[in-house]
């Protein structure tokens, strides 16, 4: 940002529109002279920090509104800086009025993001706990709240933090073999090196790892319904949201395009996706329904492929299964209408755990395929302290981390020289320090806090 830090800055914290209160907020080093110049009632650079102050707001003679003062003083407030914030009446005709007050005063209109951005700068917290900030507000679901809280509070940078302490000294010990280097003697024992660049790679892979997990949590997972017509799926659809979405019925082709629906189970976002039945000579516009379903199928994160059990052969649901195998896809196969048939035992017996029978219609283990779902989703993942990996960036660098370690590893098999070892040690450093943001550049800043909403 080309703008001034020592600027002082003012945005609406609340979002715009009417409310019962809207909360001005103003950091900088003339926050609280200009608190001063609309508050008649009291002097605030005389009150002591974290303190509140009921009062009337006044720009000269003229009354903004009657107001809740919040003082924080430099350092302990968020920004680091003196932070003042106006609780005033939620009309955004006041709100912007004090606004405008303030700004005649000597404040300017903040950017979005520039209270975390100068949070951070002030070293109120790192780069991480930063950007969870933005997710936390945007967070929609149990899960995503507890990923991005536990960013805030800090955990992910403690785990980074401990990994940077391992690697410097890992990074000690190849430089003491260093300067032992003439004598022939092995002074850094190349087993516990071995074991300490171990411990350091299981880390990066679980928060790797951790990002499948990450994503969904952030970004949700798509699960498309796919089977022939007539298998049920819409009832299915209609079972899992509980309601009437999708149109029902014994004709064959009924669905025609797809319809997507969201869906939270165990605090986890699906967005379940009906589909026209697959089948051969279908209609032309059924056919472009059959062509959709199969690009939901291909983009889907999870395909559950459901069959009517009194319909479908056993070559038929193994032929699938292989498709689906071949396809690399997450997939669950349920067998439906188990409500009418005499031929779930058989299949059950044939497919075992494979297969997942139930009544879309009667919603007969209904929960049993929520939980499977679920399951489906958050299985395989181990994380460290808890830490999810949710951030892209963060991802990315991570990957830079692990092919650091990767040649490092090489490296020591292939017993290179201690001095170019350090060359990779000190890139690893490098890529953990952008996560954090102990390394960073403005570009990078402007382009992270833009996504910000203004007032944050
Ligand atoms: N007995 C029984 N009938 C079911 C069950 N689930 C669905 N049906 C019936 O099967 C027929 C087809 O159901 P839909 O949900 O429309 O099937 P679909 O897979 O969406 O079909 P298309 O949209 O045509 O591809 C309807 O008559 C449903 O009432 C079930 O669990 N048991
Ligand atoms: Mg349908």
């Amino acid at each position: 940002m080309s703008t001034s830090w020592t600027d002082t800055i003012v945005a609406l914290a609340t979002p715009p529109g009417i409310g019962a209160i809207g909360v001005i907020r103003m950091s900088g080093n003339q926050a609280i002279s200009i608190i001063d110049n609309l508050f008649p009632g009291k002097s605030i650079s005389s009150q002591a920090g974290n303190t509140l102050h009921v009062g009337l707001l006044k720009e000269g003679e003229k009354a903004l509104d009657e107001v809740v003062v919040s003082v924080f003083k430099s350092p302990k407030s968020y920004t680091g800086e003196h932070v003042i914030e106006i609780s005033c009446h939620g009309s955004s005709y006041v709100q912007q009025q004090i606004i405008e007050a303030c700004i005649r005063q000597g404040a300017r209109l903040a950017k979005p993001g520039e209270f975390t951005m100068r949070a951070f700068l002030n070293g109120k917290m790192d780069l991480v706990q930063a950007e969870a900030v933005a997710d936390l507000i945007a967070s929609e679901t149990q899960s995503a709240k507890e990923a991005a809280l536990h960013q805030v509070k800090g955990g992910f940078s403690h785990v980074l933090a401990q990994m940077r302490e391992e690697l410097i000294k890992f990074s000690a010990l190849i430089e003491l073999e260093l300067d032992f280097s003439q004598e022939d003697v092995e002074f850094a024992d190349r087993t516990s090196l071995a074991h300490l660049l171990q411990q350091i790679e299981i880390t990066i892979h679980q928060l790797l790892e951790s990002f499948k997990l990450g994503n969904v949590i952030k970004n949700g997972v798509s699960v498309a319904i796919i089977g022939k017509p007539n298998a049920g799926k819409s009832t299915l659809l209609n079972a899992l949201l509980n309601e009437n979405r999708a149109i029902v019925s014994s004709i064959a082709g009924t669905t025609r395009d797809t319809i997507e629906e969201v869906l939270n189970i165990d605090g986890i976002l699906f967005r379940l996706i009906d589909t026209a039945g697959i089948r051969e000579g279908a209609d032309e516009i059924e056919a472009i329904g059959v062509e959709r379903s199969l690009e939901k199928m291909r983009i889907a994160d999870l395909v559950v492929y459901l069959f009517d059990v009194n319909t479908s052969s056993v070559e038929e649901i193994k032929g699938q299964r292989e498709l689906l195998v071949s396809q690399g896809k997450q997939f669950l196969l349920v067998g439906n209408k188990i409500d009418s048939n005499n031929q779930a035992m058989l299949l059950q017996h044939q497919f075992g755990n494979d297969i997942t029978l139930i009544s879309a219609q009667e919603k007969t283990y209904i929960d049993v395929l929520k939980k499977l779902l679920a399951e489906k989703v958050i299985s395989g993942v181990v994380t460290t302290e808890g830490t999810v990996v949710t951030n892209s960036r963060h991802y990315q660098s991570l990957h830079k981390v692990a092919e650091n370690l990767l040649s490092i590893r090489k490296g020591m098999e292939e017993r290179i020289p201690g001095d170019l070892l350090a060359i990779d040690i000190r890139q690893c450093l490098y890529h953990l320090g952008e996560i954090t943001g102990a390394i960073s550049n403005e570009d990078q800043l402007d382009f992270i806090f833009s996504k910000f909403c203004i007032g944050k």
